[in-house]
Order: C-alpha cells, then sequence, then structure tokens
C-alpha cells in the first residue's frame, strides 16, 4: 500500500512538472515581422514593410505614424501574412506630445486587410481580424481609467463604435495609467498560441516589468493575417512612434510531449486544458489499472495454485 501512494505522489509530481515548466518553448526570429533601427535600406526601402499617410521615418531613432499636429493619421503594415501557427510580436512604442488634451491614439493590427486609411486610429472600419487600440483619448466611458487598451476582433462586418470608446466589441482590455509620455520605454508584447489563447503583456511603470493586460482563450484569428500599426489624430493630437518591433515563431522542444517540434504544440506554462496534461492524467490512470489488475491477478492465480496444492494433497 506504502508503495501504491508513492507511485501516486510520484505521478502527481511529474504532471505538475510537465504543465509549469516553460522552458521546453523554442523561439525562432520572425525577420519578415520584425524592424530595426535604421528601418531602411540603402535605396532607403524596407524590404518587409510599407509605411504610408503622414508616416515619416528618422531612421536613427523612430518611425513617426502620426506627428503632434491636428488631422494626422499613418501606417505602417508587413507586406507578408504573419503564417506562423504559434508567434509573439514584442514592440516598443511611444505616444507623447506638447498638449494638455491630446489623442487620439493608434492601434496594432492582425487583419486580412493592411494599408488602407480609415477611421478607426487610422485604418480602415469592418476590419476582418484582430485589433488592439491604444485609446487616449476618452470618449463616453464612465469610470474607466485612460489610457485604456482595448482588444476587438472584426468579423469584418461589425463597426468600430467611437462613440463608447469600441465598449460595444470589447473582447478584452485594461487602463494603463502612465503608459503615454512614460520616462521610460514602453513596450507591449502580444503572443498567440492558436486555438489556445492570445495575451497582452505591457511595459510601462517600471523597466523589464511586465503587466498583463489581458489573457483571452478560444480566440481563432485568420489564417492570413498581416500585421500593422497605426495611428490618429482629430483636432487633438500626439506623437504615436514605432520604435522596434520584434517577432518570433514558438514552438515545443520537449521531445517527450506528444506534439513535439509541432508548431502547433501548446505551451507547458498553460495550466488550463493543455492536451498534454489530460494525456499525462491518461497515462497514469492507465498505468494505475494495470497496476490493480496484476495485482488482482496476482492474488487469483496465488489462491488457485494454493487450491490446486491443497487439492493435490488429498
Ligand atoms: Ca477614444
Amino acid at each position: 500500500m506504502a508503495s501504491l501512494l508513492g507511485l501516486l505522489a510520484l505521478q502527481v509530481q511529474s504532471v505538475s512538472a510537465q504543465s509549469s515548466n516553460d522552458e521546453d518553448i523554442k523561439t525562432v526570429p520572425l525577420r519578415t515581422h520584425s524592424l530595426y533601427q535604421p528601418y531602411l535600406d540603402s535605396e532607403l526601402q524596407s524590404r518587409w514593410f510599407d509605411w504610408g499617410g503622414d508616416t515619416i521615418i528618422r531612421a536613427d531613432q523612430y518611425i513617426r505614424l502620426t506627428s503632434d499636429r491636428q488631422a494626422q493619421s499613418g501606417w505602417l503594415w508587413s507586406r507578408l501574412p504573419l503564417t506562423a501557427t504559434n508567434w509573439e510580436i514584442e514592440f516598443e512604442f511611444k505616444i507623447h506630445g506638447a498638449g494638455n488634451l491630446y489623442g487620439d491614439g493608434m492601434a496594432m493590427w492582425i487583419t486580412k486587410q493592411r494599408a488602407q486609411t480609415g477611421p478607426v486610429f487610422g485604418s480602415v472600419d469592418k476590419f476582418e481580424g484582430l485589433g488592439i487600440f491604444f485609446d487616449t483619448y476618452k470618449n463616453n466611458r464612465p469610470g474607466i481609467i485612460f489610457p485604456y487598451v482595448m482588444a476587438m476582433l472584426g468579423d469584418g462586418e461589425t463597426s468600430y463604435n467611437h462613440e463608447n470608446d469600441g465598449k460595444d466589441n470589447e473582447l478584452a482590455g485594461c487602463s494603463a495609467r502612465g503608459l503615454r509620455g512614460a520616462v521610460i520605454p514602453t513596450k507591449g508584447k502580444l503572443t498567440y498560441f492558436q486555438e489556445n489563447y492570445l495575451q497582452l503583456e505591457l511595459q510601462y511603470k517600471n523597466e523589464d516589468q511586465w503587466v498583463t493586460c489581458f489573457n483571452v482563450h478560444n480566440v481563432t484569428l485568420p489564417q492570413i493575417a498581416y500585421l500593422g500599426f497605426t495611428a490618429h489624430c482629430g483636432e487633438l493630437s500626439d506623437n504615436h512612434d514605432i520604435i522596434t518591433i520584434s517577432s518570433k515563431n514558438l514552438y515545443s522542444i520537449n521531445p517527450n510531449r506528444p506534439d513535439s517540434n509541432s508548431q502547433t504544440t501548446r505551451p507547458n506554462k498553460i495550466t488550463e486544458k493543455p492536451a498534454t496534461e489530460s494525456g499525462g492524467w491518461g497515462w497514469f490512470f492507465l498505468k494505475f489499472v494495470v497496476f490493480i489488475v496484476v495485482l488482482i491477478g496476482g492474488y487469483v492465480g496465488y489462491t488457485a495454485y494454493r487450491a490446486q496444492k491443497r487439492s493435490s494433497r488429498f
């Protein structure tokens, strides 16, 4: 019985170790969706990104989507769609300006549409895919602290509603007081594991301190979607700068996991319904059943042997 309990304890330990170890996630840089200074090649082009509208580039400093002037609108889009199944996009940005009143904000996009100017933070409405809005101007959301960072999943038909800062179609969001004009480099990190979760982390309070803005499950993004950043100013203005974009493909390298080296592997750190964890428990249950069957088999065999021996004596 003691050995059975020992076996149980060992199994539970190994399952929890599996689910908390996130060193099994391998990252591979996605050059096609990354951008660093000086941004441009010798022919003043970018191989992997297009830009337009009022966007200006200072090769040693930033890509400025809008300057601190009224009625500005600018965009920056990847040329190729993001085809990796699981990915992480880390980006440094800066929202700042001289005014006491400022706006409207910027957006990050993973959408089918690309490179068009429009009314939703500088891009098109009725988009298909993911929009994340860094909204610095509160139109009407009583009780919410701004800047407010909000995600919306667009179906290609639904409009973003500026009247209530997109509340109608909010997938997830968070307040980020201090994000605009922060003294440290402000960064975002968007992580997507297909059919598992979408997470946004932000860095704006202290350097190297990430806060989770949201983590939502059951999110499916379009198979073919482009990475974009856009910004818009109306009567109020601000500088909206992109400093760097660093994208990575993510996948598991643990050879003991059933779907290792596949791009569809789930991360170990997620404890909600990962396939391998339920597999672990299933395996444990099977072992347990086999153990009991062997135990019963042994006992039955032994009693039969004893009975036979007893009967052969007479
Ligand atoms: Ca707003």
